[in-house]
């Protein structure tokens, strides 16, 4: 069975991870002996970060590695917080919902996608693979639900009369951008 290191600090996008790579040995960051510093997300792009993530750690560990960037990026706002959306909420989501709320209060426009870019890095080879998945959809005006993390309490999917935070686990795959990624991911392994 093949062995993937899944680097991310976030614990929601692990347990997603987690939950479409069953076929695969997982390892995260915590089964890792020594306490790796995290790197620094200086890309303008999530490919970019995503490299940067997934090369840093496959390179400390010298474990096939997984690494996603992503983030909400909302049209009315020229794509912000977009790259930048982790560090626009700063570990407290719901002042960022609130923010965001107040950022779109004049704005017809309440559009935005999440958009996720994943990246398989072999230290062994030197070489990665990129996937990207994104879905569409638009802002609510009030968080909905307390399912998921990050900003799905305040995310409607296109096709959806729900939020994410009202989904269950199986419904947002449905539909989310990162599923999209490791779609392909998968498809790429099994080839
Ligand atoms: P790692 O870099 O360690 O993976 P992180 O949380 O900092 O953890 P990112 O830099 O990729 O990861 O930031 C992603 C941001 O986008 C973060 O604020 C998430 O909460 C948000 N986000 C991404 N996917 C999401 C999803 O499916 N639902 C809700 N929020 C999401």
């Amino acid at each position: 069975m093949k062995k993937i290191l899944i680097a991310t600090t976030n614990p929601g996008k692990l347990k997603e991870l987690k939950d479409h790579l069953k076929e695969f040995e997982i390892l995260s960051l915590s089964d890792i002996d020594s306490v790796i510093e995290e790197p620094i997300e200086d890309g303008k792009t999530f490919a970019d970060n995503s490299l940067i993530k997934a090369k840093y750690y496959a390179e400390k560990t010298e474990l096939l590695t997984l690494a996603d960037d992503s983030g909400l990026c909302i049209n009315a706002l020229d794509g912000r917080p977009g790259v930048f959306s982790s560090r626009y909420a700063d570990g407290d989501y719901e002042k960022a919902h609130q923010k965001l709320f107040q950022e779109l209060a004049d704005k017809d426009d309440r559009s935005a996608y999440f958009q996720s870019v994943i990246t398989l890095y072999d230290p062994e080879n030197n070489k990665y693979e990129q996937f990207e998945g994104k879905c569409q959809g638009k802002i609510l005006k009030e968080s909905r639900g307390t399912g998921g993390f990050g900003y799905d309490p305040i995310f409607m999917p296109s096709g959806l009369e729900k939020s994410f935070g009202e989904c269950s686990p199986e419904e947002k795959y449905k539909y989310d951008h990162r599923k999209k990624a490791i779609d392909k991911l998968v498809n790429c392994l099994e080839k």
